[in-house]
């Protein structure tokens, strides 16, 4: 791009506009998701910029999953946050002396020399790890990031699996809403409901300070996330013994789909790559067996604890649309969901909203509550392509250009308007416009 043949007054190309986010918010070693609200490396964050900063630099994108993978834990949990220790402690809330790694992640086998959260997000890794190799295999190669990579990749795939498994039936649980990455989501609501909160004046919030306070989680919210924190890390974050556990199936979607990137990585290196697609199709057959509702038309949560799945339709249910191996008449169900009333897609919606369009607790305002955002519109535009589905990914893709380069680059979206919300100039929206326009 070269500012100098352009015509005075015009704004420079979209793909400049979001490199520019990118090289905002690069710390050096990593990317922040937003200077002023997200200060600190965030783990799916980081996966999603990732994929998009590989369009821009090949080896920045390396370098930021280096990063968050040299803060991985011995058990092979990577944190949902990385804290940069240049920030002030409090810039963001939870900071690390809330947390404390080093000491009470001792048993678990969290690094001593960088300070992180104790809870983890969506494993986007494995599949991010392939895709930024598939940039330039070449460097890729020559610096030997797939075989850095792939132990670690394993570990954590090996950490959900095994340690994860709460339900006892093959599926990974979350046991925090931070964890699947849509905090305030309805489908929470009935699980958080029998968590006691922890007393407001015990902590303050540093969100309210830069975000839309009225989108943001409530106080309540926060006073229950704060409880479940506290009390995991009190245990040692030792795992099993937690108040919440939920199946989320967005959060078990990816995963395998990062298994079948890891199966590739593994097949790239020369190693046995079989056994990996294989349970990554058993897996996509345990997902139907213990989340799929037919009355939904979609997947849903499971309340590990009750026993039961949570009558809400979130975006998550839609995402295993990523599977290769999902059954047709699955695939095709979901599509009518997305473009039925409770989504709206190609009718009254411009991008899928986080949550349902007809659902008591519906707000096109708050946060995961209704407002749509690009990275679940990005995964939900990859499954519709796999299942064939041009024309409609087509459009999704065309709406979310559209919509990332009218809001400066929005944290989130109002699901009717597109206006923008939240924080602008935000990480993965910028990465994932990247990704779209290549
Ligand atoms: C808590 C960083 C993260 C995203 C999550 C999003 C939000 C944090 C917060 O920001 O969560 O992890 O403080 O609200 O919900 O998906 O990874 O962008």
């Amino acid at each position: 791009y070269d500012p100098s043949r352009t015509a005075p007054g015009t704004a420079p190309p979209l793909h400049v506009r979001a490199a520019a986010v990118l090289e905002a918010g690069w710390t050096g070693s990593s990317t922040v998701p937003s200077r002023s609200l997200y200060p600190h490396q965030w783990s799916w964050d980081s996966a999603f910029i990732a994929i998009g900063l590989r369009h821009v630099s090949p080896l920045r994108a390396q370098t930021e999953l280096d990063t968050l993978l040299a803060a991985q834990w011995a058990d092979g949990r990577i944190p949902h946050i990385v804290f940069n220790p240049s920030v002030p402690l409090d810039a963001y809330f939870p900071s690390p002396d809330f947390w404390r790694s080093s000491t009470e992640g001792h048993t678990a086998g969290a690094p001593r020399t960088v300070q992180t959260s104790g809870i983890v997000q969506p494993p986007v890794h494995a599949l991010a790890a392939w895709l930024v190799h598939l940039a330039d295999p070449g460097l890729s190669r020559a610096r030997g990031f797939l075989t850095r990579m792939y132990p670690r990749l394993a570990a954590w795939h090996r950490y959900l699996l095994h340690r994860r498994d709460l339900g006892g039936g093959g599926l990974v649980s979350v046991v925090h809403p931070w964890e699947q990455g849509m905090d305030n989501s309805p489908c929470w609501d009935r699980p958080l409901s029998r968590v006691t909160p922890a007393p407001a004046r015990s902590f303050r919030r540093a969100d309210l300070d830069h975000g839309s306070p009225e989108d943001r989680p409530t106080d309540l919210d926060y006073g229950r996330y704060v409880r479940l924190a506290s009390d995991y890390r009190d245990r040692g974050y030792a795992d099993g013994a937690g108040e919440f556990a939920v199946e989320d199936p967005a959060f078990n979607a990816l995963l395998i789909a990062s298994e079948y990137a890891l199966a590739r990585i593994a097949h790239e290196l020369g190693a046995a790559s079989t056994a990996r697609q294989a349970r990554a199709e058993r897996l996509t057959a345990t997902l139907v067996e213990r989340l799929w509702e037919p009355a939904a038309g979609m997947f849903l949560c499971r309340d590990v604890r009750a026993g039961e799945l949570i009558p809400e339709r979130g975006v998550s249910g839609l995402i295993p649309l990523l599977l290769p191996t999902l059954p047709r008449d699955l695939a095709a169900t979901l599509v009518r969901t997305v473009c039925g009333p409770h989504f709206g897609l190609g009718g009254t919606t411009r991008l899928v909203p986080s949550y349902d369009l007809l659902g008591e607790a519906f707000d096109p305002h708050r946060y995961w509550r209704g407002p749509a955002w690009i990275n679940t519109n990005w995964l939900l535009e990859r499954g519709l392509r796999l299942h064939g589905e041009r024309g409609r990914a087509d459009a999704l893709r065309k709406g979310m250009l559209h919509t990332a380069g009218a809001s400066g680059f929005a944290e989130y979206v109002e699901p009717y308007t597109a206006q923008a919300c939240g924080a602008t100039g935000f990480g993965w929206t910028a990465a994932l416009t990247l990704d779209l326009l290549h």
